[in-house]
């Protein structure tokens, strides 16, 4: 197998973010009108009245405090509570290759890649805004890169499947380097009138270059080590959204086609499988957990996050080896690990070991083994 290599990544943020207050403030002014025009039925008990939400808890269950969005009055105008997205014409790129361009860009010069050196290009994300044309296709027409492009969508996982995937591609020779981006539009597929998921998820897109040894020209990079990728059925997070929905008899409610999750149920089960993952993924490779430098994990829950950390390590992670970002960019699906790995790397010294980790729906996690190279 040839030595593969992350040269370059790269950060799409939108300019758009929601507090915790104002989120919470719309959620509430939504509950409560619908409460005081139901009072009747609420009063016969009929009907069951909306819970308040509240900072305190979001800050304390998770560890969130704001998220970036593509469109910040939509999601919270109480009538609507969704983001207003122009609709684009077909000779417009569309918002997904727009964020995945720009992102891209930065991963493309910090790798000192051209559009001439890359010859595919992975989308992996969540959400796609189109089943086809690929997106891929058009971030790939966009940037002017040649060879192939496809999307995938492993949910949370994405990025570390899209790396796998890549990370095979350049080894067996069929492409000299991969641009894999994860263009994230939660906004749009969030139930913001759902009280115990609506503060969860943001906006953001991150891309990854990986190529090969003999490609490599940047002067600092990260030799990938491993990867490893593990799937296990799960229906605890679920998005039903799909064609056979305008099929179905009877049909499905709007709010039963929106992300849906049992969070304390993936939070018990998911811990013990990413554990096991990265501990099984680091003894194969022979290496020490103690002598990991940082783990850049999922961004879902910062109590999450401590957890598997310390279980990982054998001792309470500092910030420092268990960087966080989704205090203020929420999750991010896929993104997330990637925006802490982009935004928490230039401190590392030379043969400092990492892991890039996902896990998420499906379930489904990844390991990505990284060393850090200066030459
Ligand atoms: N304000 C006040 N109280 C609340 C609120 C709120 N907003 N929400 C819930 N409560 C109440 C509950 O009703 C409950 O009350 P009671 O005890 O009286 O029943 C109490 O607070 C505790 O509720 P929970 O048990 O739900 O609270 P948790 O401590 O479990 O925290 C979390 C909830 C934060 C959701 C937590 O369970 C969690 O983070 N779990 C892990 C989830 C996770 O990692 N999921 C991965 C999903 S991402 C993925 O893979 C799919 C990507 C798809 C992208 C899609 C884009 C939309």
């Amino acid at each position: 197998m040839a030595r593969t290599y992350i040269s370059g990544t790269g950060l799409f943020t939108p300019s758009e973010s929601i507090s915790n207050e104002e989120l919470v403030d719309s959620y509430n002014r939504y509950a409560t009108d619908y409460n005081t025009a139901h009072a009747a039925d609420i009063e016969a008990g009929r009907l069951e009245p909306l819970p308040l939400s509240s900072s305190e808890f979001i800050v304390k269950a998770s560890g969130i405090r704001s998220r970036y969005v593509l469109n910040k009055s939509g999601v919270l105008d109480p009538e609507r509570m969704y983001p207003v997205l122009p609709r684009r014409s077909e000779d417009e790129p569309s918002i997904q290759c727009e964020m995945a361009v720009a992102a891209a860009r930065e991963a493309m010069q910090r790798a000192g890649k051209g559009p001439e050196d890359i010859d595919a290009v992975l989308v992996a994300c969540s959400n796609l805004q189109r089943p086809y044309p690929a997106v891929a296709v058009e971030v790939q027409q966009a940037l002017g890169i040649g060879g192939f492009a496809f999307d995938l969508n492993v949910a949370c996982s994405s990025a570390t499947f899209g790396i796998q995937t890549a990370v095979d591609a350049v080894s067996n020779g069929s492409a000299r380097a991969v641009l894999m981006v994860n263009p994230e539009i939660c906004s749009g597929h969030l139930n913001f009138r759902d009280r115990d998921s609506h503060f969860i998820f943001g906006d953001a897109c991150t891309a990854v270059i990986v190529e090969r040894e003999d490609t490599l020209t940047a002067p600092k990079a990260f030799e990938v080590l491993g990867t490893r990728l593990q799937t296990k059925f799960s229906n605890n997070i679920r998005n039903d959204f799909g064609f056979l929905n305008r099929t179905e008899e009877p049909p499905r409610a709007p709010n039963e086609i929106l992300f849906r999750q049992q969070g304390r149920k993936v939070f018990k089960e998911v811990v013990p499988l990413v554990q096991e993952l990265i501990l099984q993924h680091l003894a194969d490779l022979d290496l020490e957990a103690g002598n990991l430098r940082r783990l850049w994990l999922h961004q879902a829950n910062i109590n999450m996050n401590q957890l598997i950390a310390r279980r990982v390590l054998g001792r309470d992670p500092s910030e420092d080896e268990a960087p966080v970002i989704l205090d203020r960019y929420a999750n991010t699906s896929s993104a997330g690990s990637v925006i802490a790995f982009h935004l928490y790397h230039e401190d590392l010294s030379d043969g400092d070991l990492g892991v890039i980790c996902s896990f998420g729906a499906g379930y489904s996690a990844g390991s990505v083994v990284v060393r850090r190279v200066l030459r």
